[in-house]
């Protein structure tokens, strides 16, 4: 069930309009407050958090909200430093009441029930959470000194030099599995962190992603050159998820470890990838979710896919599954794992070499 079963869109964006609205008749500072710029941005923000809402209550995941609220605090923190954390927090607080008291209009009571609980958490946690200000340790332990210069030579807008360096360091031996998933898996989540923390830009993220991409591509040959064992497997993101890099990683490496791999990126109608693994029979059908709001989706497809009778098995994954409380062991699904090297290591004992 819809959280909005009538029409969805329409009515988000009428409840939208209505918090967007109260905020400033309830918070006369805000005015001040808040340009142009940061205006547009709480009116999609507000947008934004009815899909959080409305996926953890589809899903009935509570710690997906909760999680979420954490972020945006932090998130709202970085981005308003004119701001002190307390102002913040009374932002976000009255935020909460107003969609509840918006939502109440909406909803049936039963609805409104489980939402005002996903709320009265968000209020709960945001009243108490601190802010750790620890350092990051993503330069520590195995191959942080490695993270950190390929780090380096892309804030230093060096692309060759960071290609170069990566593929000098897969000339020292280090297995393909960790350059991908201990290397660059851990620097792009540091880019993600340091772009939540203000301290780089979304030009400078978007950037860093694709020398990485290029990385990547560097490793075709080696990776295409491989025996093949007879296995094969589809792999793609889910809904508008704009995120593929988890999707092409596992690809990669399956295809590295003798698996014919069919790669199909992000932003693909549902029917599609059906389509894809009726025509293809694959061994493995590979789904992620970054982006927990794709989470529904990605339970739709999941349906489907069970509903066609085939031996493909399935494994979703991605970031937005460690938000919940391992929400896909309530589906039909084969496998979840954290990263691409521990997917390698369950196919192994799952697909038996003939
Ligand atoms: C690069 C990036 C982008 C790029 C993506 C480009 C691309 N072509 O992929 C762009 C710029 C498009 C982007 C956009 C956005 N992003 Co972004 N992005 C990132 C970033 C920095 C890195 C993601 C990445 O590539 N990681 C590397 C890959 C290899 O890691 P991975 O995806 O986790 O995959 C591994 C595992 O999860 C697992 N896995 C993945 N899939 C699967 C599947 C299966 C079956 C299994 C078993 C395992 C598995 O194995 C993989 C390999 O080991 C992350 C930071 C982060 N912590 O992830 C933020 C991040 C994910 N983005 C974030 C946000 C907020 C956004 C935007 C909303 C920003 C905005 N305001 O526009 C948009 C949303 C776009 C959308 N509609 O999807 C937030 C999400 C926070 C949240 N609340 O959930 C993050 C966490 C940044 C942050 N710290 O705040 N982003």
């Amino acid at each position: 069930m819809g959280l909005l079963n009538n029409n969805l869109s329409s009515t988000f964006n009428k409840v939208a309009n209505n918090v967007y609205n109260q905020h400033f008749i309830k918070d006369k500072k805000l005015e001040e407050e808040y340009d142009d710029y940061r205006k547009k941005k709480m009116y999609e923000d507000i947008l934004y958090n009815l899909s959080f809402l409305e996926v953890s209550y589809n899903l009935e995941e509570e710690n997906l909200f909760l999680e979420y609220a954490k972020w945006l605090y932090e998130l709202m923190m970085y981005l308003m430093p004119d701001l002190s954390k307390e102002r913040i927090k009374e932002h976000m607080i009255l935020h909460y009441e107003l969609l509840s008291q918006e939502l109440k209009k909406v909803l049936s009571d039963e609805e409104f029930k489980v939402i005002h609980h996903l709320l009265s958490n968000a209020i709960e946690i945001t009243k108490t959470y601190k802010i750790e200000n620890k350092l990051s340790d993503f330069n520590k332990g195995e191959y942080g000194y490695i993270r950190e210069t390929y780090l380096n030579y892309l804030l230093e807008e060096k692309p060759s030099k960071a290609i170069d360096y990566i593929l000098e360091i897969e000339k020292t031996k280090i297995p393909l599995e960790d350059i991908y998933v201990n290397i660059l898996q851990k620097v792009m989540t540091e880019i993600g962190e340091r772009w939540q923390k203000n301290i780089i830009s979304v030009d400078q993220e978007h950037y860093m992603t694709s020398i990485t991409q290029m990385v990547l591509s560097q490793f075709y040959q080696k990776i295409f050159s491989t025996t093949k064992n007879g296995f094969k497997l589809v792999a793609c993101s889910v809904g508008s998820e704009l995120h593929e890099m988890g999707a092409r990683m596992i690809s990669d490496l399956f295809e590295y470890n003798g698996w014919d791999s069919i790669y199909l990126g992000a932003g693909l109608p549902r029917k599609a990838i059906l389509n894809k693994v009726e025509n293809t029979n694959p061994d493995l059908i590979i789904l992620s979710v970054t982006m927990p709001q794709h989470l529904s989706e990605c339970k739709a497809i999941v349906e489907e896919l069970n509903k066609l009778d085939k031996k493909t098995k399935i494994a979703v994954g991605g970031r937005a599954f460690k938000m919940t409380n391992q929400v896909w062991k309530k589906w039909k699904v084969d496998i979840s794992t954290d990263n691409a090297k521990e997917l390698l290591v369950w196919s192994e004992k799952v697909f038996k070499h003939g």
